[in-house]
């Protein structure tokens, strides 16, 4: 899974991204176009939980893996434009599960902000219409080409160009009044023919305001008001302060909890906002646990027993007889595996079980 950070230029977003990674890519716009990637791990206090029970030799939680692109540059005209992104970051935009679009809601005298003021709703929707930009760019190529398909195919070629066409028309007129794709109410069907396009505007987004030192108290005010002037489908929006969120990450784990002490603040907003994005992409997590290890598996909501199978292994979905689950409630009241199968809570499940968050599941199978 791939979650691109975007944002206008020094929005935050590779001081975002050192908070998530624990990383120290260089932040300030000395970055110029590096591209930084790296890979976070969803915490995941069930595995520690299971790991009393099981005292396995190791703990693997499941990972995301975040990728800091930089601002698309500004033209003359004072325009931001996504054709003008190196080829490498288009194809790495594109070929992004989600977006965590940061946005600049700090103040600071000492970095004016390019358009005079500090204005989020503003920058939000900036970028947003780039990425509209960008995809109508794309129906627009692509409705030229089908015109000859159209004409000259097969029938079933034909067919399927009239298909495509109808839909790629529709959401022409959707991009053309500045409406995401992603609001687009899309059949499977739809969804699998507009797969192979990866439009930006189509990808889930959680939106992230980052707030100043001093405003903390004021974010939850803020993410409201933009949450109402923002009513999308598959969107979220969460604020922090990307600059405590990097300090507190530097910090040993006593020093840090004075620190947020002195700030008043209950909670690093670091765990929420990887499990949101996590929530974004439609992932749940089901676990496996034994000596060896325990760990979560990340699987889109509404995967079946022999999916989930294939994610540890492709053997497991070949050779699959059935799934032995347990939820991990009923696992951690009862206290171990042979208790719940006594007590009638591991049950066993066929292939097409719909796997549930925090299911614990042994898959048995034939080579
Ligand atoms: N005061 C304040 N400054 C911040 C905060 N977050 C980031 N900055 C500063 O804003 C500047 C830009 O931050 P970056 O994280 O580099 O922003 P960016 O979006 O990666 O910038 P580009 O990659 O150049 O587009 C840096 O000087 C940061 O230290 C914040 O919460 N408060
Ligand atoms: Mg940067």
């Amino acid at each position: 899974m791939q979650i691109a950070i975007v944002g206008l230029a020094g929005a935050g977003k590779t001081t975002v991204f050192n908070t998530l990674t624990r990383g120290h890519a260089e932040t300030g716009g000395f970055g110029g176009l590096t591209l930084n990637v790296g890979v976070v791990k969803v915490p995941d206090e069930r595995l520690e939980r299971l790991a009393e029970i099981f005292k396995p030799k190791k703990i693997v939680q499941a990972d995301v893996t975040y990728v800091d692109l930089p601002a698309p540059p500004a033209s003359s005209e004072g325009r931001i434009g996504t054709e003008e992104l190196p080829a490498e970051h288009l194809a790495r935009l594109r070929d992004a599960d989600a977006l965590l679009h940061v946005v600049r809601a700090f103040e600071d005298p000492n970095h004016p902000h390019p358009a005079g003021s500090v204005d989020p709703a503003r920058d939000l929707e900036q970028l947003d219409l780039e990425f509209i930009l960008a995809d109508l760019a794309m129906a627009d190529r692509r409705l030229e080409r089908l015109k000859g398909t159209g004409r000259h195919g097969t029938p079933a070629e034909r067919e399927a160009a009239e298909r495509e066409e109808g839909i790629l028309v529709r959401l022409k007129a959707a991009l053309e009044v500045g409406r995401p794709i992603r609001d687009e109410q899309l059949d499977p069907a739809e969804e699998k023919a507009l797969r192979g396009f990866r439009f930006l505007s189509q990808k889930p987004v959680l939106v992230l305001l980052n707030v100043g030192e001093g405003d903390l108290g004021a974010a939850s005010a803020l993410v409201e008001r933009v949450t109402a002037g923002y009513p999308h489908r598959h969107a979220l929006v969460d604020a922090l302060s990307a600059r405590i969120e990097m300090e507190l990450g530097e910090l040993e784990p006593d020093e840090a909890l004075v620190f947020m002490e002195e700030l008043g603040i209950a909670e690093s907003s670091l765990g929420r906002v990887i499990r949101l994005s996590y929530q974004l992409l439609g992932l749940i997590s089901f676990l496996t646990a034994g000596p060896d290890e325990v760990r979560a598996w990340p699987i889109v909501d509404g995967s079946t027993a022999v999916e989930a199978a294939g994610v540890i292994h492709t053997d497991l979905a070949h050779g699959f007889i059935r799934a032995e689950t347990v939820s991990y409630e009923d696992l951690l009241s009862l206290g171990s595996l042979p208790e719940a199968r006594r007590a009638g809570r591991l049950r066993s499940e066929g292939k097409t079980y719909r796997v549930r968050d925090g299911d614990v599941v042994e898959i048995l199978f034939s080579r």
